[in-house]
């Protein structure tokens, strides 16, 4: 097989209501589509799902559009492969932006899904047809605000809760939700807004009994984590400072976490998010599918990620309505009693409307084997 066509768009949507964490504020995503053709005419679609700013991670939308345009494309147009990961390989040496990458690798699982009439799932192992559902909450201006949100989303049924934090937004607004939701399965994620320096503030969770603390300290840091796992008892989650298979191997062997978050487009993709799961099944680490905000594209691949043996707590994996008024695929993704269905349809399994996508496009490009044609 070979890709020689590929088209990248820009698509905007507006958030049904705005997100905070402790280092942005979103009232709108823009995420990348990856359209790759091969040399049948047959397509398939990935979604890279950087933000805008580079608060999360180092990767914004323009230099995930730089790398996959003037990068990712032309050293992948023309070339021969027989899988997904001789397709990565054909980039391999391009560093980092991971975010490009996995979108770029994305639209080819999907390729080869519908080639093949084989679903994501099934291409990558999954042995479920349903996952449970988690759903991450913002931070609000005033606690009840939070508790109506929490409220909302427990009376519909999500498997668990996730509150972001922040220094000013932590210890209060947890205590005040577990006063009110005794039982509800409940964890924080912070988005390395603390150092090691406030590890007694943090000891001061454990008596909410969280499920975790997701990247309480820096982005780049695993060591620093060992040590704050030392001094506090709810497990530590690592999200940020994870980018592939060998930092995951990292932070088991030095005890920086008790749980990992894979997120596809943090670790390049999907061939990097299977390398990390077998390890993390090998060495009993358990593991949870963080979200992006993404499209129902990327949605989409999350659920098949998620339906992985050793994805054992929910997701931050979302119905289509908890972001956005009207998605780019119709269906949209539902959850119905804490439960979404993995897709079972050939590749990624959704069905894109390209009048929405056209209607809220920023930007497109299209590369061909003979060079940039639009
Ligand atoms: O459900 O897709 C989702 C969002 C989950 O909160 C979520 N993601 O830090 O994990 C995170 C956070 C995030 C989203 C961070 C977008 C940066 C950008």
């Amino acid at each position: 097989m070979k890709i020689v066509r590929i088209e990248l768009k820009r698509v905007r949507l507006p958030l049904v209501r705005p997100f905070r964490t402790s280092s942005a504020y979103r009232t709108h995503i823009e995420h990348i589509l990856v359209r790759s053709f091969d040399e049948t005419g047959a397509e398939g679609w990935g979604e890279i799902a950087t933000a805008v700013d580079p608060f999360y991670n180092a990767e914004t939308t323009d230099t995930a559009w730089h790398i996959a345009h003037d990068f990712l494309a032309p050293l992948v147009l023309g070339k021969e492969f027989g899988t997904p990961d001789e397709f990565r390989a054909l980039y391999g040496k391009v560093k980092g932006n991971r975010f490009a990458r996995a979108g770029m690798e994305m639209a080819v699982w999907d390729l080869v899904g519908k080639v093949l009439g084989r679903s994501l799932a099934d291409m990558l192992g999954g042995s479920r047809s349903q996952v449970e559902v988690g759903v991450s909450l913002g931070i609000e201006k005033e606690i009840e605000v939070l508790l109506d949100q929490v409220e909302r989303y427990v009376n519909e049924g999500y498997r668990r809760v996730k509150l972001k934090i922040a220094p000013g937004w932590d210890i209060e607004p947890v205590r005040a939700v577990r006063e009110r939701f005794p039982n509800v399965p409940l964890q924080v994620d912070a988005n390395s807004a603390y150092r090691l320096t406030d590890a007694g503030h943090l000891a001061k969770l454990d008596e909410f009994g969280l499920l975790l603390i997701e990247q309480p300290l820096a982005e780049d840091d695993i060591v620093d984590h060992a040590e704050l796992q030392k001094r506090v008892n709810t497990p530590v989650c690592l999200d940020e400072s994870l980018h592939h298979a060998d930092d995951v191997r990292k932070a088991i062997d030095l005890n920086a976490c008790r749980v990992v978050n894979i997120k596809v487009s943090r670790v390049g993709g999907l061939c990097e998010t299977l390398k990390i799961h077998d390890l993390c099944r090998s060495r009993g680490m358990p593991v949870w599918c963080g979200g992006m905000h993404e499209f129902g594209l990327g949605r989409a691949a999350n659920l098949a990620v998620a339906s992985l043996a050793g994805f054992t707590l929910p997701g931050d994996t979302s119905a289509s309505d908890k972001y956005w008024k009207q998605d780019i695929i119709e269906p949209a993704i539902t959850v119905t009693n804490g439960l979404a269905d993995v897709p079972t349809g050939p590749g990624l399994g959704v069905n894109l409307e390209p009048d929405r996508i056209e209607s809220h496009l920023v930007r497109s490009a299209a590369l061909t084997t003979s060079g940039v044609s639009a």
